[in-house]
């Protein structure tokens, strides 16, 4: 352990900039070795910090070499300055001054891929969060916007490309015949949103027209070998572009919109002003090479990257508590345009089942945070599933609760009252409501309070009047630091069904509807609907109008009707998953007891309806029939025991297999596509249906699906077949699993993100020696600890693994603490990400919750990052 630990900052204690930055010219001399990096800073002393005589205090990395400054071109002596740690003080300035800096920075050897650094053969940038400082001293704070000049020399020969932000204004020759390019961008922005990328690239380049007619270049940047893999993130580009227009009125701003695709990102992209950089994983889609999740995924970070131009860019942060304004908010935009864009229901499950999944448990977890936190230790650690999924859901709320025309007059007064301002999450409810004319002060709750809110329902139904009464109770359990909770506002959709199925108008306050908002605001609180002329079955919180834990007593009857006959396609998931979950429990329970399995299972009945009724969605029918997967049942669970929860899923699945077999052979067979990969909502449904069918098919152990599953492999004319076909065999135990495994390295061993979900694969695997195997994939020659990709791909996948990762001995959770402190100061970023499971272990079986607690404490008595420091001290608090 460190002599002092690093101490945590809190939002109550901004301050606006005692400085600010009009213009920044940054000139970048490249070079592999040594970078010397020449700022020229236009400062002046903030009129809204008051009169002050304050030391100008820039931030920086300890790696950063200061060679000089001076100031108005005096160079100042060493007694007029000191660093501090990482800090560039000046004690005397004028109040309006050109501060000169000169720095020397190694891109090549920083591994933390913050900064400037290397990937592959190119040079590239990541700033967000706080990553300027590793570049130069800066004021590196998102308040303090500044137009930027950004010069570039480099050798011609290897650096061909040089990009950062807004235009290109101007080239020409060193006279050692270097090349210098020079970029303005006439937006001023915060240095995290600054980019700089030089490389031997192969470009793809298009064109858009903005609704008023004005002509953007677009151009993708790539390397070489990848430049044929970019035309479905240039499609997806352009949808984002007109969608934005037609959805929020926003239009791009600049002359130039371009996307780097680089190998070494630590997340999955960034939306640098004008210069977007991505995770290749990301952005390249191939038929033969990306599966249709993937895809999907491209679209979806092409669309947010693009959209966070308004909603990040022209209007940011005024400090990192905030981060859930852009976030929240732009991820509720990329949610609504691939619902747009393919299907609004499928895509909502989707979204709700990772909510549900991973956001609720950090929220039960010991990293549990408001949507805007209070206090950070190290803010990288804040790029979470609260401040992005549930600041989606917080956004999504206030669109139920304004309608789809108020909600865009407040996002246009939003974006027309603080263009080019640097914003609080309390400046969006505001224009919000006042566009509205809604009351959100209560609402606003959400973004302070952390926890996720458990919603009882209990009913009554009055034959004699028709009366039927429906009475929510609201509590949200503690969280660190936050002992007691206020009660929310929170928006309740409810519709009512008949007990044969159909739907019912009933009134409430006298309004008539198939569905109503009711808006639950007490602790408790009654609602009555009146008209009716039997005992209806309640389907609630419809769309999952709220991010809320829903406890009503449901009967297996009921859960059959509303999965068969709910109007609200998402209930109708969500009813099958109810039904499952209530099975899997039974099951789990008898696992733990070390029972014999056993059940008769009411889903059998529902999912016969669902695979011979040819009106459905395929892709809806997939999605039900994919049971609660072990990591929802984890969140669920208290205390987890993920081998009884592994052994229960299993036996579930076999017997559903068993039961429906027939069916589930006639759906593989009738939704297989002939003809040419699309991805198209219409064909990925299809193939998602096929897929699970096939899934449930092979468990029976029938040989002839055992065949049709090699064969399909074999004969694949897109990555989603032949990856969902070596999927299924590696989990279902196939005896040519192995053989299978080896065959698809060998067709793909030189396309790397292919290899990624091959690493990911092998290291998810159930077996006895599945640490022994994991240990073998980071030896292998496709193994590189400083991608994250592929450290990601294998702990990721080795994670996923029940026999490895909750091995009995602790073994699992040891190979991986050893991994987290390897990444420690390499990587901070990500040896921080890694830590999740183990901050689970409260949660856990206690033979290895003590196995996984003595972990955490290993790593803590190590010499650590911020990052990695924060998330152990808080897990172990
Ligand atoms: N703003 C990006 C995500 C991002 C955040 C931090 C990064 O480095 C620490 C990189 C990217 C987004 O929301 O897409
Ligand atoms: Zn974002």
């Amino acid at each position: 352990m460190k002599e002092s630990q690093p101490s945590a900052i809190y939002l109550k204690d901004y301050k606006v900039p005692p400085f600010l930055i009009d213009k920044t010219e940054l000139t970048f001399d490249l070079d592999e070795t040594t970078t010397i990096v020449t700022s020229r800073l236009h400062m002046r002393r903030n009129p809204a910090f008051g009169k002050s005589t304050a030391p100008l205090i820039l931030d920086g990395g300890e790696e950063v070499k200061l060679i000089g400054v001076a100031m108005d071109d005096y160079e100042l002596p060493p007694e007029e300055y000191r660093i501090s740690e990482d800090k560039l003080i000046i004690t005397a300035t004028a109040d309006e001054f050109v501060l000169t800096c000169e720095t020397l920075i190694e891109p090549q050897n920083n591994t933390r891929l913050e900064g400037l650094y290397r990937s592959s053969s190119m040079f590239c940038t990541q700033c967000e969060a706080e990553g300027f400082r590793h570049i130069t001293y800066y004021l590196d704070r998102p308040d303090v916007m500044s137009v930027f000049t950004t010069t570039i020399i480099a050798d011609e020969a290897r650096y061909p490309v040089m990009l950062s932000n807004g235009n290109e204004v101007e080239r020409g020759k060193t006279d050692e015949g270097k090349t210098v390019v020079v970029w303005h961008d006439p937006f001023p922005k915060p240095a995290y949103l600054f980019a700089l990328v030089a490389g031997n690239l192969a470009v793809k380049n298009d064109v858009f027209i903005t609704q008023s007619q004005r002509e953007i270049k677009l151009q993708i940047f790539t390397e070489s070998h990848n430049i044929d893999k970019v035309d479905y993130a240039m499609e997806a580009l352009k949808r984002s572009m007109r969608w934005d227009e037609v959805t929020y009125g926003r239009e791009y701003d600049l002359d130039i919109f371009m996307i780097v695709a680089v190998d070494d990102f630590n997340m999955g992209a960034m939306e640098n002003k004008g210069l977007n950089i991505f995770n290749s994983s990301c952005l390249l889609a191939s038929p033969e090479t990306t599966t249709d999740d993937t895809y999907l995924r491209v679209e979806a970070i092409v669309a947010h990257e693009y959209f966070h131009n308004w909603s990040g860019n022209r209007v940011t942060c005024r400090d990192w508590f905030q981060l859930s304004l852009k976030e929240g908010f732009t991820v509720f935009r990329d949610q609504t345009f691939s619902a747009d864009m393919h299907s609004e229901t499928v895509k909502r499950v989707e979204d709700v089942s990772f909510l549900k999944t991973a956001q609720f448990a950090e929220d039960a977890g010991p990293m549990a945070h408001p949507v805007r936190p209070a206090s950070f230790i190290e803010i990288s650690n804040f790029y979470t599933l609260t401040v992005y999924e549930k600041g989606a859901e917080i956004v999504r709320m206030i669109h139920t609760l304004l309608g789809a025309e108020k909600f865009r007059a407040g996002s246009d007064l939003y974006f027309d009252r603080h263009d080019g301002q640097a914003v609080t999450c309390d400046d969006f409810v505001a224009a919000m409501q006042d566009a509205s004319g809604v009351d959100l002060s209560q609402f606003k709750r959400w973004y302070s309070q952390a926890g996720t809110p458990v919603v009882t329902v209990t009913d009554s139904y009055e034959e004699s009047t028709g009366t039927y009464r429906l009475i929510m109770k609201q509590h949200t359990p503690a969280t660190p630091g936050q002992p007691t909770k206020l009660p929310l506002h929170i928006p309740v959709r409810v519709g009512l069904l008949s007990q044969q199925g159909g739907a019912l108008s009933a009134q409430v306050n006298g309004v008539a509807a198939e569905d109503h908002v009711l808006h639950l605001k007490a602790n408790e609180q009654e609602f009555v609907f009146t008209g009716l002329t039997s005992r209806p079955v309640p389907s609630l919180l419809r769309s999952f109008s709220a991010p809320v834990k829903l406890r009503y007593e449901y009967s297996a009857k009921d859960l059959l009707l509303l999965l068969s006959a709910d109007s609200d396609g998402f209930n109708r998931w969500s009813a099958s998953q109810q039904l499952a979950v209530n099975e899997l429990t039974l099951l789990i329970n008898q696992a733990i007891k070390g029972d014999e399995l056993s059940i008769e299972s009411q889903l059998i009945q529902g999912f016969k309806a669902l695979l011979s009724d040819a009106a459905l969605d395929p892709a809806m029918v997939a999605l039900i029939l994919a049971l609660p997967s072990q990591a929802y049942l984890s969140e669920l669970a208290d205390p987890i025991y993920p081998a009884a929860i592994k052994q229960a899923r299993q036996y579930l699945k076999a017997q559903l297999a068993n039961a429906l077999s027939a069916d589930f052979e006639r759906v593989y067979r009738e939704h297989k596509i002939h003809g040419e990969y699309q991805a198209t909502a219409e064909d990925i449904a299809h193939r998602s249906l096929k897929n699970i069918a096939l899934s449930y098919w092979v468990e029976t152990g029938d040989e002839l699906a055992q065949q049709e599953l090699v064969t399909q492999f074999q004969t694949a004319n897109n990555m989603t077949d032949q990856f969902s076909a070596l999927s299924i065999a590696v989990h279902s135990q196939h005896p040519k699993a192995a053989e299978l495994l080896a065959a698809f390295y060998e067709q793909w061993q030189s396309e790397p993100l292919v290899v990624n979900k091959w690493l990911m694969l092998s290291a998810s695997q159930e077996q006895e020696n599945a640490l022994a195997t994991v240990k073998g994939l980071l030896e292998h020659p496709a193994f590189d600890l400083k991608n994250p990709n592929k450290v990601r791909s294998v702990l990721g996948g080795f994670g996923q693994s029940v026999s490895g990762f909750h091995k009995a001995d602790g073994s699992g959770y040891q190979f991986l603490a050893d991994q987290i402190i390897l990444l420690n100061k390499r990587n901070p970023q990500i040896a921080s990400r890694l830590c999740t499971p183990l901050t689970r272990w409260k949660k856990l079986q206690p033979e290895l919750s003590v196995k996984m607690k003595a972990e955490l404490e290993r790593i803590l008595a190590e010499n650590l990052s911020k990052d990695v420091y924060e998330v152990v001290s808080k897990s172990l608090a």
